[in-house]
């Protein structure tokens, strides 16, 4: 079939690759035009494993052509950028909107309208179906109208875009048979639907809570540990042999653009979300429980130098957003200047250096390994990087002031660094 992608970004390029690739005729357009030229041109910015052969493939097959303009297709899918205004506590529907207006005037009977974006739940069919509607076509009847969210995890995108279950909403039966046609041929997983888009939009968003929630437990399971003296990670080990019990692990809070801007997307028609606000709040009060933990260790901060090792929001990817790493880089660079302000002197004064072997980011100001751990009184990793765990300890510590390493996600060989002359501590 012809199926138009609208937005190429982490969702939407593999998408429109992925089905260039199983034969369809593949039309891909994006808003912004340096990503279409660079497309244009065969390069594939986005760092993620396998995107790039992926998508050239597509492109040197012909199947998927980089469009200037939204263009006639059976299937238009849209993967737009839907971002959460914290302070707002409102999703930003814009792109989406833009989108919905683009394709109107393209609409024809027959055709099949899907949104993978994620969305607050109601938006498919309060935001996106007006819009299209206003053409005198109706939802239902003239033309398909689906929610198909996807669920693919950030640095195995390819093969779960394959792999992954999906589950899919459309306004009525006949919708979500016309969307389940297309994704059946190359989805090996099962495809479960509703015939409702706003069930769709809220499984997905209870997914990602769910995980939220999890980690919000375990990280409160680590600050108890704490208390009582025990190691978390042992314990949770043990707990979860339990058949019925599966918690995940704690860390240095929860990073990345789905786990902590989801759960909120459910708040914003309904004010029942008591847990879920709890556990973000838990998990986003983990930057304060790594600086409690370097206050015991090194009695106070002032002047001090601390090496933060990870500012990719996880383990091997190059993507710094809502990192925990740089939210601890700014909490202690915040605090610097807040005890700079009360006492006038420079006593209060923390160097901060962040390091990270993937991130790339050129508005961070990324230093090397030798550099940021040259006289430092503590290395704090807060991501699981391979290269972290190889790391040898030995020249390191000579070049630090203090052998001190907080691992918020157990990642190194504690009895490896403490042999080195390390004191370690883990989260
Ligand atoms: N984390 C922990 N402890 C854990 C697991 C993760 O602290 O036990 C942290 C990570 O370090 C990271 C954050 O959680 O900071 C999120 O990482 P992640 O790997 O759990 O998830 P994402 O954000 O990369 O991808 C999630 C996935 N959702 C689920 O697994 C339910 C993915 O399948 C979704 O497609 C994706 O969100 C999305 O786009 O919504």
């Amino acid at each position: 079939s012809s199926v138009c992608i609208h937005g190429l970004g982490y969702i939407g390029l593999p998408t429109a690759a992925m089905l260039a690739n199983y034969g369809h005729d593949v039309y891909g357009y994006d808003a912004d035009e340096t990503v279409r030229g660079d497309l244009q041109n065969g390069d594939v910015h986005l760092d993620e494993p396998g995107l790039r052969a992926f998508v050239t493939q597509a492109l040197e097959s012909a199947q998927l052509e980089i469009t200037d303009e939204i263009v006639q297709a059976k299937y238009h899918i849209i993967c737009v950028p839907t971002p959460f205004d914290q302070t707002e506590r409102t999703a930003d529907l814009s792109y989406l909107r833009d989108a919905a207006h683009g394709l109107a005037p393209l609409l024809r009977a027959g055709d099949t309208v899907i949104l993978e974006s994620t969305v607050p739940p109601g938006t498919t069919v309060e935001q996106l179906q007006p819009i299209l509607e206003s053409t005198g076509l109706t939802a239902g009847t003239d033309f398909a109208l689906v929610h198909c969210p996807e669920t693919v995890l950030p640095g195995n995108i390819i093969s779960e875009l394959r792999e992954n279950d999906r589950t899919l909403g459309g306004v009525n039966g006949v919708s979500t048979e016309s969307a389940v046609r297309l994704y059946d041929s190359f989805v090996s997983g099962e495809i479960r639907t509703t015939d409702d888009p706003t069930t769709a939009e809220f499984v997905k968003l209870i997914q990602n809570t769910y995980r939220d929630v999890n980690i919000a437990l375990a990280n409160e399971i680590a600050r108890l540990a704490d208390d009582y003296g025990i190691d978390s990670r042992e314990a949770i080990d043990l707990a979860n042999a339990h058949p019925r019990v599966d918690i995940l692990q704690p860390g240095p809070g929860v990073g990345g653009h789905c786990l902590p801007i989801d759960p909120w997307f459910l708040g914003t028609g309904s004010d029942q979300i008591e847990l879920i606000s709890t556990a973000r709040e838990v998990n986003d009060g983990m930057t304060e429980f790594v600086i409690e933990l370097l206050e015991r260790e090194l009695n106070s901060l002032d002047g001090t130098k601390i090496a933060i090792l990870g500012v990719a929001y996880k383990g091997n990817v190059s993507d710094a957003r809502n990192s925990p790493g740089l939210e601890l880089a700014r909490t202690l660079a915040d605090r610097e200047t807040a005890e700079l302000a009360t006492d006038g002197g420079p006593t209060g004064d923390i160097e901060v250096e962040i390091h990270d072997p993937h991130v790339t980011d050129p508005t961070l100001d990324l230093a090397d390994l030798d550099s940021s751990t040259a006289g430092a009184d503590a290395l704090v990793v807060t991501t699981d990087h391979d290269e972290y765990a190889d790391l040898d300890p030995e020249p390191i510590a000579e070049r630090m002031h203090e052998a001190l390493l907080i691992d918020t996600k157990a990642h190194l060989d504690a009895p490896r660094w403490r042999e080195a002359g390390f004191a370690v501590r883990q989260i």
